[in-house]
């Protein structure tokens, strides 16, 4: 709404990480502070959440695209204008530990996330026996796998609301806005075209 020029810069944000990570539940605990029952996202789901960086107004876009391995491919599609990654994990999985590191890694290395700051979301901190988040990071080894940009590891309840809040105030924080706010890439929007396409089936 309003006049062109006065939209407030936006700033695209990832929200990625294996299925079942609990990035569905953590999108709308922050949006509407809710539980949601969620279901395996086919597709994607993205809100809005408008709020402020350095005092002024911003859109913050959060892009959560479906963990499943036939998704995973698209992830891509939505790189060129991400501000920022959120990675999700499940800190009580600790079998799925070592391919949540090689999925992030492989995110990382993409080019047009070169330097884009990490907050990596050490979630499921309610369920008895879950890695505390400085155990996480040792485990991922993320000094190293996130040399050359910013990163920050929250312990986080998406169920529960713990550090959900303190979750979005650090990608506030930490996002890249960019120079060009507003329109979408055309690839994004070619992608976003596609998803919902197939998510009709
Ligand atoms: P995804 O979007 O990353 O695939 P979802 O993951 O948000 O769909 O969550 C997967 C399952 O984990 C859901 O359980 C959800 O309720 C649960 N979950 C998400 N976050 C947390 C958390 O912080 N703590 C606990 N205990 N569970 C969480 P179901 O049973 O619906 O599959
Ligand atoms: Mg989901």
């Amino acid at each position: 709404m309003g006049l062109r020029g006065s939209k407030p810069p936006e700033a695209h944000v990832l929200l990625l990480g294996l299925d079942n990570a609990g990035k569905s539940t953590l999108l709308y605990k922050l949006k509407h502070n809710a539980s949601v029952s969620t279901v395996p996202t086919i597709g994607f789901n993205v809100e809005t959440i408008d709020t402020k960086k350095k005092g002024k107004n911003i859109a913050v876009i959060l892009w959560d695209v479906g963990g499943q391995g036939s998704m995973r491919e698209h992830w891509r599609s939505f790189h060129p204008d991400a501000a920022a990654v959120v990675f999700v994990v499940d800190s009580a999985d600790q079998e799925r530990l070592g391919e949540a590191r090689r999925e992030l890694e492989k995110t990382l290395t993409s080019e047009p996330l070169s330097g884009l700051p990490l907050i990596l979301i050490a979630n499921k901190q309610d369920v008895h026996g879950a890695l505390t988040a400085t155990e996480m990071k040792d485990k991922i080894n993320l000094k190293k796998v996130c040399s050359g940009r910013d990163w920050f590891v929250q312990p986080c309840s998406a169920s529960t609301g713990f550090g959900v809040e303190d979750a979005f105030k650090r990608v506030v924080q930490m996002v890249k806005l960019s120079s060009e706010p507003g329109a979408m890439k055309e690839n994004i929007k070619d992608t976003v075209h596609y998803l919902k396409a197939s998510s009709r089936h």
